[in-house]
């Protein structure tokens, strides 16, 4: 998609990657394979949002970016997010801290994250970001993490930019921002659906 002067945006890139990615899923049914190169490529994308976040979210930015990055790397040997799992749990390590299985919980629940913000974002103008986001992360994410990674994050959303600001770099009006977002939201979801069902169907529940 296009802003006004005729680009195409960081934000429709995404909403673009996704919305190819759910096709897919879509057409397939559940019992599709998913591959791990064209799912890790679209996970890629979403991390030009942090370049808008400026420097309170590097960290979170370094975490995300690596996790998709060892999957990545290791699509070629793997092919398959199915095989991912199949081969932890054979190995009894899907919860294990550095296991693939445990990185893709991870980008997966990262996904959602911004899911919630783009949700908040366009369910209200009055909504600063700062409160979009904490929302968001309450609801995703801190479950999950420690406290010394929630207190870091609450202190970071201080330094968050305002909604006008974020708009500006992201090359987006709020018009133009709520269409790209909506877009993202209903593409994610049968992505993000298609994860859990990985481990769900493999009895591997979902609380961690
Ligand atoms: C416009 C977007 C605003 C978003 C603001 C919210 C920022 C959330 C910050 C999250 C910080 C996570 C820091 C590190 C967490 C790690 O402890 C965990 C567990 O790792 P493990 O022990 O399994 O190795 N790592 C993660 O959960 C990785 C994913 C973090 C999600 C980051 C956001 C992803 C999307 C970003 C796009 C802007």
């Amino acid at each position: 998609f296009e802003d006004a002067s005729g680009e195409s945006t960081p934000l429709s890139a995404v909403a673009d990657a996704f919305e190819e990615l759910s096709a897919v899923v879509k057409s397939k049914g559940c019992n599709f394979d998913l591959r791990l190169k064209p799912f890790c490529d679209a996970c890629s994308l979403v991390s030009v949002l942090f370049t808008s976040l400026g420097l309170a979210f590097k960290f979170a930015e370094l975490e995300y970016v690596s996790k998709v990055s060892d999957l990545a790397d290791a699509a070629k040997g793997y092919g398959t997010l199915n095989n991912v799992l199949d081969f932890d749990v054979k190995h009894d390590t899907v919860r294990i801290q550095g296991s693939l299985s445990r990185k893709l919980r991870r980008v997966r629940q990262g996904l959602d994250l911004i899911r919630a913000l783009f949700q908040n974002f366009v369910s209200s103008r009055e909504c600063c970001l700062r409160e979009a986001a904490s929302l968001a992360y309450a609801k995703t994410c801190a479950p999950y993490h420690t406290w010394a990674v929630r207190t870091a994050v609450s202190a970071g959303m201080y330094a968050l930019p305002t909604r006008e600001q974020l708009l500006l770099r992201l090359n987006e009006s709020d018009k133009s921002a709520e269409k790209e977002m909506q877009r993202y939201i209903d593409a994610s979801l049968p992505i993000i659906q298609y994860i859990d069902k990985l481990y769900t169907s493999r009895n591997i529940s979902l609380d961690w």
